[in-house]
């Protein structure tokens, strides 16, 4: 039997992109997860912890961030903790884990270069060599066929699913436990969990980065009976701080109201000083409360760690623009036709008008698939505006 934390994408040092001004609160709260994730391996009584890359943002990280990890990673001793080197923290010629700071890395710290064999487990790691490969890491590893132990496989990249990775992004193929006839294939390097399979898993980043996350602050408790027995796989929730998305979709003459049930939801959220808040406003109001739009969030301010506004939210069309924007094109002068005839054809039947004007779009992207965007875009601007005027008319 093996029980193990599953954890990858640290990111210790993170440097913050999207909200920089508090880079240092954020860098901060990674320590205080990592606290969380040591208690719980103890508490759990694990046979090791395993982070499955990026345990640093870096390989640039300051020698006093390298020690803070080894000095809260030492409280787990003498149980293993295993690191295998990420995209973010290859093992080069400058890697973090050639520097001095690492070096003073306790025994059970193991950097996870090569197969290590527990009790019960056979653990086989690729480790990442440089940033960025078309190849496919587990392509380089394989377990010997005559070991009756647990087979567990460390990998970092991107599993190769349609829509869902970059080539170059170290692509992993799906089969890949039954290739390697894997127990277990530890994954790293996508901040969501995620399972593929009964034996194939991605815990996600413990400590969130960004607001387009999506199920991220967590660490995966596994469990194997024996080797071929199925995982038992355990989420358990570490994260800090919250990255939180709240959008409202604006429409003429009702801006304010929809803004007061916004700002309701907001009210709700818990833990605000943990938070941050991002919103986001689309659709379509009219000029005056774009230009105040900003100061109904100033009094949020300082409750939220870190509140940042995006106002997408257009100017509500008037006729005059439609026709402006007609004029320019006859392509779009027909549509409008077409549309104005379907308008007329479904007065009151709002749902269907954009039923047909979907239907209409997808024409026009088949016809114009290789031309200019911006003549589509234009076309699909005059539908949205179309059809937007024919909402705040009808309702
Ligand atoms: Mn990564």
């Amino acid at each position: 039997m093996v029980r193990f934390i599953h954890t990858a994408d640290w990111q210790i040092g993170f440097e913050a992109r999207e909200a920089a001004e508090i880079g240092d609160e954020l860098r901060e709260a990674r320590f205080e997860t990592i606290e969380k994730i040591v208690e719980i391996a103890l508490r759990e009584r694990v046979d090791f912890l395993l982070v499955a890359g990026d345990l640093f943002e870096s390989n640039f990280v300051s020698p006093r961030t390298v020690q803070r990890v080894l000095s809260l990673l030492t409280g787990l001793h003498p149980t293993p903790v295993y690191v295998l080197p990420g995209n973010h923290d290859p093992y080069t010629s400058s890697s973090i884990y050639r520097g001095k700071a690492w070096s003073h890395a306790p025994d059970h710290i193991k950097l996870l270069l090569e197969p290590v064999e527990t009790a019960d487990a056979l653990i086989v790691p690729s480790p990442l060599y440089q940033k960025n490969s078309i190849e496919d890491p587990s392509a380089k590893i394989s377990f010997p066929p005559d070991k009756e132990k647990i087979k567990i496989a460390v990998l970092h990249g991107s599993l190769a699913i349609q829509g869902m990775y970059e080539h170059d992004d170290f692509p992993i193929s799906p089969d890949v436990a039954e290739r390697l006839g894997a127990d277990y294939v530890a994954l790293g390097h996508w901040h969501s969990t995620f399972r593929l399979n009964d034996r194939v898993y991605y815990p996600g980043t413990p400590e969130p980065t960004s607001f387009s996350e999506r199920d991220s602050g967590n660490v995966l408790l596994v469990e194997i009976d024996g080797p071929g027995s199925l995982p038992a796989v355990k989420e358990i929730g570490v994260k800090t701080l919250t990255w939180l998305e709240k959008s409202t979709e604006l429409h003429p003459g009702r801006e304010r109201d929809l803004l007061e049930a916004l700002l309701e939801e907001i009210r709700k959220i818990p833990q605000k000083h943990r938070t941050l808040l991002r919103i986001r406003l689309a659709g379509f109001a009219d000029p005056e409360f774009l230009r105040d739009s900003g100061k109904y969030f100033e009094k949020l301010e300082k409750d939220f760690l870190h509140l940042d506004v995006k106002s997408e939210a257009k100017l509500a069309p008037d006729p005059g623009e439609i026709e402006k924007i007609a004029a320019g094109s006859l392509l779009i002068k027909e549509i409008m036709k077409e549309l104005l005839n379907l308008k007329d054809a479904l007065a009151g039947h709002q749902g269907k008008l954009s039923d047909e004007s979907e239907r209409l779009l997808e024409r026009i992207r088949k016809n114009f698939g290789d031309h200019p965007l911006d003549l589509v875009s234009s076309a699909e601007e005059a539908l949205m505006l179309l059809a937007e005027l024919t909402l705040s008319h009808d309702t």
